[in-house]
């Protein structure tokens, strides 16, 4: 079941609404077994978003977008991208038979991502200078082409992913107390702030979590409170200067109590280290930020360790293997049999 079918009470679908379903949503609430015990956190869960239909948590959110458009009469979809949406479009856009057309800034995303929209079978357009500028571009061509903008812009978009708000409620019984997440465009903390007022408003938990964002520090807008014009990280997925949720992300955070702070690239691929190493998920690096800026609030002592908390992985360590190899010890070369092989394992 997708997550128009498993949410459509509190989706803008209806009976004109078409089927578009790839088994999005439904990912698992892992708990933590060695981080949250390292930390002195007696809750600590992982939101495995990698696990959805295309490796991130975007497919949530393009499932309903693209079901609207197709609603609407749209034959061509477009979006910018720094690569997770562009996939997950590429997808729904493949399923349901219409155009898709990717603006990415060139040389900027992830192999993987870049080879799915391929594989889906879109246009990919890479425009030279940053996620920002695709998005300008993008936004003007939607409004002059008969073309539908599917950026988070789109509230559609929104209306899709705050289903994983739900989804955590529903696996915990109440709201958490802490939710972690990464801030490229802000549309996910946007979603998800809406997600939990709306279920909490429904009956469905009796608290609000506060809404805790991370940005990269190179490419952290909202922390310094001004756009940043060449944002620089090695998480490539929120490797944006400008967000068009900017708005959201704030009220989302004063709203909630919560804050957004930025963490560095060394802290980022720690984390993501430490999570593969010792919790066996594997999270791109902008899936990483949040749980490095966990681990430094816990350092501060600014979470209680009673406290249930959340991170959110939104997107699989498969899409940018790049970023992670460079940080391991590469495999062993060797031209020998068992013996060995026995001897240079020390077994
Ligand atoms: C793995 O694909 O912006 O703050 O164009 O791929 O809602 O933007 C991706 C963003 C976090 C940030 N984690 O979410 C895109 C794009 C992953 C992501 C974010 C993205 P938003």
């Amino acid at each position: 079941m997708g997550v128009i079918a498993r949410y459509r009470e509190y989706l803008p679908v209806g009976p004109a609404t078409p089927e578009v379903d790839l088994h999005e949503g439904s990912t698992p609430l892992v708990p933590s077994r060695n981080i949250g015990r390292a930390l002195g956190l007696e809750r600590l869960f992982f939101k495995y978003e990698g696990l959805n239909p295309t490796g991130s948590f975007k497919d949530r959110g393009m499932v309903v977008a693209v079901a609207k458009a197709l609603e609407g009469g749209s034959r061509v979809l477009m979006c910018a991208s720094t690569g997770n949406t562009s996939a997950s479009m590429a997808a729904y856009a493949a399923r349901t038979g219409v155009r898709a057309i990717v603006v990415v800034p060139s040389g900027e995303i992830a192999m993987n991502k870049l080879s799915q929209a391929l594989m889906y079978g879109a246009k990919v357009v890479a425009l030279k200078g940053t996620f920002d500028t695709a998005l300008d571009a993008v936004r003007e061509l939607t409004s002059r082409y008969p073309v539908a903008l599917m950026n988070s812009v789109n509230p559609n978009r929104l209306e899709g992913q705050k289903t994983a708000a739900f989804e955590i409620v529903d696996a915990l019984g109440d709201a958490p107390d802490y939710l972690l997440l990464p801030v490229g465009n802000a549309g996910n903390i946007t979603a998800y702030w809406k997600g939990f007022r709306e279920y909490h408003k429904a009956g469905h938990s009796t608290r609000l979590p506060r809404m805790v964002g991370a940005q990269a520090e190179g490419a952290a807008p909202i922390v310094a409170g001004h756009p940043i014009a060449n944002p620089r990280t090695v998480a490539s997925a929120i490797r944006i200067g400008n967000p068009a949720s900017w708005e959201g992300a704030t009220s989302a955070r004063d709203e909630s109590g919560g804050l957004i702070a930025a963490v560095t690239d060394t802290e980022i691929l720690s984390a993501q280290i430490r999570l593969a190493n010792t919790e066996g998920l594997f999270a791109e690096p902008a899936s990483a930020a949040p749980l490095a800026l966990l681990i430094r609030l816990v350092m501060e002592g600014k979470i209680e360790k009673d406290s249930t908390t959340v991170v959110v992985l939104t997107g699989s360590g498969l899409k940018d293997p790049d970023a992670a190899l460079n940080n391991v010890e590469p495999p062993i070369e060797l031209d020998g049999d068992a013996r060995t092989l026995a001897k240079v394992l020390k077994l």
